[in-house]
């Protein structure tokens, strides 16, 4: 009931930072917001090679004059893309079971979408893909969005197919059209598709060889990981050519990983090292980078995740968060606690690394003393189950916030 609400309302308030400690605060301030969702897309490719090529061209530049998160982890379960999306929005966590968005898409909830409507934003998700897959279309209601541009609203055909669907490029093209139409300021997310398992991609889109080991998945991956990257690189030109570059904001992180611990014999390969449970949980890493114009690049190590990007993006909006209850940090903001929980217990910190229950040293990949990770052993639980009990218990019905900027509440 309303009751259990209280204890979790005072926790998150005592473990929420300040964005006001944060010189980027209100940076952004109007700028329409544009998030990019890379599918399957980990951080290890970053300034990779494979067979001496780069696999992410672009993104390695673009990240020189971004600011780029590399130590930033997705955070999802079961419920894959949808679940990233659940934490983006919403700064809770998904479920230990199942998809938050097909078995509580009618909840309650206070997400970006519904605070930036409130901050006269027009709110988007761009995906070409059916409006029911993940429940998408009931789920996008509870979460605020105005608008959800799905399959219907792009021309899909044999040609322009690659895989699962829509190939990334072709996406991106008709996109704009939507963009260009939209009200602004926006709030528009685009959710990409080619990076998709099993990474299929015909030989005329290929702009770099497969890598060459045991697992197709892997010496695919690294062929649509580069597809994708030149459909970001085109999609920016054009942002540049329509005039849309400059009064936005462009974020994109990884939704997940793309190559899971069946394929590690190629990945130590890959890798040149041995995957260990210490070096497997380094391997969730997937790149979060925040573009903002007229702004220099900068690399931030803090210790991150996705659960962190609504209050991030609240931030550089100026849009003061403080009765949103949240889980993450703003990551511009002063104090940062370097620490962050996987959906299964694991979790990371600045010196220590909690997987398959060994708590390894950050600085040596060694098991040590378990009692120096048992009191993150102990916040990672209480966070996770809070985070469930907000949700089963449906409990933001009983929230009635003074909503952000001092908006009356509708709920
Ligand atoms: C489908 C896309 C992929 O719409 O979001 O979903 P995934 O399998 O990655 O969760
Ligand atoms: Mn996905």
């Amino acid at each position: 009931n309303g009751d259990d609400l209280i204890e979790i309302e005072n926790y998150l308030r005592s473990n929420a930072n300040d964005s006001n400690t944060s010189d980027m605060f209100g940076i952004a301030k109007g700028k329409n917001v544009i998030v990019i969702s890379l599918e399957s897309t980990q951080n290890f490719v970053i300034n990779s090679k494979v067979n001496g090529e780069e696999i992410t061209p672009f993104l390695n530049d673009f990240i020189k004059e971004s600011y780029y998160f590399d130590n930033f982890y997705h955070q999802t379960g079961q419920g894959k893309t949808s679940d990233s999306e659940f934490i983006i929005d919403n700064s809770f966590y998904g479920l230990g079971r199942g998809a938050v968005f097909f078995t509580h898409s009618e909840n309650e909830y206070n997400a970006l979408p519904e605070i930036l409507s409130h901050n006269n934003y027009y709110t988007a998700s761009l995906h070409a893909n059916n409006k029911t897959f993940w429940n998408r279309e009931l789920m996008y209601h509870s979460l605020g969005y105005d608008r959800f541009y799905n399959l219907e609203d792009y021309e899909v055909t044999g040609e322009n197919s690659i895989g699962w669907g829509l190939g990334d490029i072709s996406f991106f093209e008709q996109s704009i059209d939507h963009l260009k139409n939209m009200p602004t300021p926006y709030y528009a997310k685009f959710i990409t598709l080619t990076n998709h398992h099993p990474f299929e991609l015909d030989e005329e889109d290929r702009l770099i060889e497969p890598y060459n080991s045991s697992s197709n998945t892997l010496n695919n991956y690294f062929t649509t990981v580069r597809y994708e990257d030149e459909a970001i690189k085109l999609f920016i030109e054009q942002l540049k050519e329509e005039g849309l570059y400059d009064n936005s904001i462009i974020i994109m992180y990884g939704d997940h990983y793309g190559i899971s611990e069946n394929h590690n014999d190629a990945m130590e390969q890959y890798l040149g090292k041995e995957i260990t449970p210490f070096e497997e949980a380094q391997l969730q890493k997937v790149p979060f980078i925040v573009h903002i114009p007229g702004q220099e690049g900068k690399t931030i190590s803090s210790v991150s995740g996705q659960i962190d990007v609504k209050p991030t993006i609240l931030g550089l909006l100026g849009i003061e968060a403080k009765d949103d209850l949240h889980f993450g940090h703003d990551l511009f903001a002063e104090e940062q606690p370097n620490f962050v929980i996987f959906r299964d217990g694991r979790f990371v910190t600045d010196k220590y690394i909690y997987a398959d229950q060994i708590c390894y040293d950050k600085s040596t990949g060694e098991a040590t003393d378990i009692s120096l990770c048992s009191p993150f052993i102990e916040k990672a639980r209480n966070e996770l189950n809070y985070s469930d009990s907000i949700i089963y218990g449906d409990l933001l019905r009983f929230y009635k916030s003074e909503q952000v900027n001092g908006e009356e509440s509708d709920k």
